[in-house]
């Protein structure tokens, strides 16, 4: 039987007995898959277990106002049994219509006498048109995926130039991009020394040609239509979850699936998933993830609405060197350029403690004042005082390992799980599901927190949390896991406390972090490098290098402001000791700003030249929103951002373009359907940055160095038959140069009363140059 249900935006149909259901939307133009069935892996008393579709004791039932984490919805609801009757599997659909979004999940009850293992949950799979019959047909749990089964999106076959995937990868540093049929996955060929650190582990590592996989959401993209298909999950509370796409001759496979670890159910148990959703998406809306992105905050409350943090890190000017005098440097030179250069946070990085993994003991002679003293300090000049920890991993040589063997996660043969080569060793990740680790996590947050003062955590290497090993509860998937550890750290350190992820598989950080590292270290190097290794990991997405930072963060912009603020990682701005050109390091300070997201500067502030403190001014106070990435879909790199922006001066957009060539280039982009500008010469890495705004026969602001926002200082505008009047305030020291319109000329420029020289730059431009301690009224006259 065939039951259906319907709203303004969609229609769904399933087929009781072959299990095979279809979601169309009412737009014709959307890109829609074909039929797509479900499958459910396990294992029971030593033999595998598959469910591919209810053709056993179905009951349907229509549900016109069920309730779903985004609203009541109408819903249908396929309540079946494994062909042996040991699962009970429970499927509901629902189509929401505000947001328009269609979510269905399903819930598993072991209803045999023995435990069941789940090992995975697939809620989509294409399906081959004329071969039905197999998916009908329980296969026992192989763990393979073979795209053969599966097939076509119903739009036409696949035709290279036009289809495109954009994927984003498990944790803050696993890569993010759109690619293309004809490319392959960018993956790390570094094997045990990163896999374990970049790969959800079950996750898909294609190394075919047009084969992808994406973490917790991915995009399926037509370039012709400027149609996609966005598949992903609402959460990661329960479970990791990947959407695998395969472009063929014939189409696109996909398959959309969650992870059960092998976790143990109990009988009479039941586990819920998380809930997978679709999203039909037009490529040119002016924010195509829209739907989906809110969605997801709003199952788990995000936290994006607090102070977007200012400030500075040690790590990439001290590395794990750093020292109390560095820091009380630090603070003494933003204590005294705090009316120029506002920065709000101060924060230690790695390298304060006694070993990674021993937290709260501190190494004396390096920080004689300890820590504790130290946050009192850097609080009491003003400043919040900020503190990198890596709770869930620690180095083999930490007291805490040697103390509590038991702590450290193992795989089955009893050897601890691989964490990753880091620090030039190989670290041991915590069992966060053993109740006195939980009980030491709860101990360190607090000291930290509550006992030493410090409001700023950036914790670091959370993927740890989620390694895969045999653990304490073995009920608990590593998604859980993990989950539950970050709940357990947010709620010690209480809503106050601002916590910022990094290394941390995204989706477990939403309603968790105030903000979140989005891709991976930067680097005072353009290109991955170690040890003079360079020439063989230029191409490793997720190593700390100045590219990688970047175009990660470009590719996850779309973030900001919803899960968290985002944090693109930390500007370098030096001019000796790095090997970036001064076209680099623009190119870095434009994406962060642009970002909207967290700006933590992290030189030794002290050694700046005066040109490059210029430089860190302008970026601040941070802007108001993220600029939006307009090739995400499509180009690999993306390289324009634009940032619609409303003020006392009117409207400007804000447009940079970047040249990710080696040599010097032309670029061209197009900000609107009529018209292009050509950006000429834009040197190798480089960033081309300006405001674009309409210009009328009227005397106007055109444009200024004060400010990346170039003109929403710009407060109150008064305008006489003769003059114009610009109130500018910052909060903070105004200077740089502005350029003004005026087509009747100028006979006088004055700030708070005092005439300022100008010169005319073409017939009816002109500029001042501005050098005051504070904001005030910038007057021009003209006859
Ligand atoms: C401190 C650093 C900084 C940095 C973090 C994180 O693969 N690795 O060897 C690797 C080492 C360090 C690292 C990332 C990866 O950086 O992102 O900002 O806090 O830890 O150790």
């Amino acid at each position: 039987m065939t039951n259906s249900i319907a709203t303004a935006w969609h229609e769904l149909s399933v087929q009781d007995e072959l299990g095979v259901w279809q979601l169309r939307s009412m737009h014709p133009d959307d890109l829609m898959p074909g039929p797509l069935c479900l499958r459910v892996d396990w294992r029971l008393g030593g033999q595998g277990g598959a469910w591919c579709g209810p053709s056993n004791n179905v009951y349907t039932e229509v549900d016109h106002q069920r309730a779903t984490p985004l609203g009541r919805a109408v819903s249908l609801i396929v309540d079946s049994r494994s062909v042996k009757g040991e699962l009970g599997i429970k499927v509901v659909y629902a189509l929401c219509e505000d947001p328009p979004l269609f979510l269905w999940r399903t819930s598993l009850t072991n209803r045999s006498s023995e435990a069941v293992f789940l090992d995975r949950l697939v809620l989509l799979q294409t399906i081959e048109g004329d071969d039905d019959v197999s998916v009908s047909s329980p296969k026992s749990g192989s763990r393979t995926w073979s795209p053969r089964r599966y097939d076509r999106m119903q739009a036409q076959g696949v035709d290279d130039a036009r289809w495109a995937f954009y994927c984003t990868g498990w944790q803050s540093w696993t890569f993010a991009g759109t690619l293309t049929p004809q490319q392959r996955m960018p993956r790390t060929r570094l094997g045990l020394l990163t896999e374990p650190v970049q790969v959800s582990h079950g996750t898909q590592l294609p190394r075919r040609t047009g084969f992808f996989s994406s973490d917790m959401f991915g995009v399926v993209a037509s370039r012709k239509t400027r149609r996609g298909l966005l598949a992903g999950f609402l959460s990661q509370e329960r479970c990791f979850g990947a959407f695998d796409v395969c472009f063929l001759p014939r189409g696109a496979s996909m398959r959309l699936w969650l992870n059960g670890d092998g976790v143990r159910l109990d009988p009479g148990h039941t586990f819920e998933s998380d809930w997978a959703c679709l999203q039909f998406v037009d490529l040119d809306a002016a924010d195509p993830l829209e739907t989906y992105l809110d969605s997801v905050e709003k199952v788990s409350g995000s936290r994006a609405d607090g102070d977007t943090p200012a400030g500075w890190c040690s790590w990439y000017q001290y590395f794990q060197g750093i020292t109390q005098a560095d820091v009380l440097r630090s603070m003494h030179w933003a204590q005294e350029h705090r009316t120029t250069v506002p920065l709000d946070v101060l924060q230690i990085d790695d390298g304060f403690q006694a070993e990674v993994g021993d937290w709260l003991e501190w190494d004396h002679q390096s920080f004689p004042l300890g820590m504790d003293q130290l946050a009192d300090e850097i609080e009491r000049v003003g400043f919040k005082a900020g503190l990198w920890l890596a709770p869930f991993i620690a180095k083999p040589g930490a007291s805490v390992l040697a103390e509590h063997e038991d702590w450290i996660l193992r795989r089955p043969n009893g050897k601890p799980s691989p964490a990753g080569y880091l620090w030039d060793t190989f670290p041991r990740a915590l069992d966060v599901t053993h109740p006195e680790v939980q009980e030491h996590l709860r101990k360190v947050m607090y000291t930290v927190v509550h006992e030493w003062g410090y409001r700023y955590l950036k914790l670091d290497f959370l993927y740890a949390g989620a390694l895969p090993g045999e653990r304490f509860d073995p009920t608990k998937t590593r998604a859980q896991a993990l989950r539950g550890a970050l709940e357990l750290i947010r709620e010690v350190a209480g809503e106050d406390a601002v916590l910022v992820g990094c290394g941390c598989p995204l989706g477990s950080g939403v309603g968790i972090f105030d903000s979140m590292r989005i891709g991976p270290d930067v680097a005072t190097h353009w290109l991955p490098e170690y040890r003079g290794l360079g020439f063989l990991l230029r191409s490793e997405p997720g190593l700390p290098s100045c590219r990688n930072a970047i175009q990660t963060s470009l590719a996850r912009a779309h973030l900001h402001g919803r899960w968290w603020a985002n944090d693109p990682d930390c500007i370098l701005l030096r001019d000796s000791d790095t090997s970036l050109t001064p076209s680099e390091v623009q190119t870095l300070a434009t994406v962060v700003s642009l970002s909207g997201g967290a700006m933590m500067v992290s030189d030794d502030l002290g050694l700046l030249s005066k040109k490059r403190v210029s430089w860190l001014q302008r970026l601040l106070p941070l802007l108001p929103k993220a600029a939006r990435v307009v090739d995400l879909f499509d180009s690999q790199p993306p390289s324009i951002l634009f940032l619609p922006l409303r003020g006392s001066i009117g409207n400007w957009w804000l447009i940079a373009a970047i040249n990710w060539l080696d040599s010097d280039a032309d670029l061209e982009v197009s900000p609107n359907v009529q018209g292009h500008l050509e950006l000429p010469d834009v040197s190798a890495h480089g960033v081309r940055f300006l405001a674009l705004r309409e210009h009328g026969a009227h005397a106007q602001w055109v444009g200024d160095t004060l400010h990346t926002s170039q003109g929403l200082g710009v407060k109150n505008v008064e305008r006489g038959e003769r003059h114009l009047q610009f109130a500018v305030d910052y909060q903070r020291a105004l200077r740089g140069r502005v350029w003004l319109k005026s087509p009747a000329g100028i006979t006088q420029i004055a700030f708070e009363g005092e005439p300022q020289p100008w010169h005319q730059i073409t017939e009816d431009v002109y500029c001042v140059d501005l050098d005051f301690p504070r904001g005030g009224k910038l007057l021009v006259r003209w006859n």
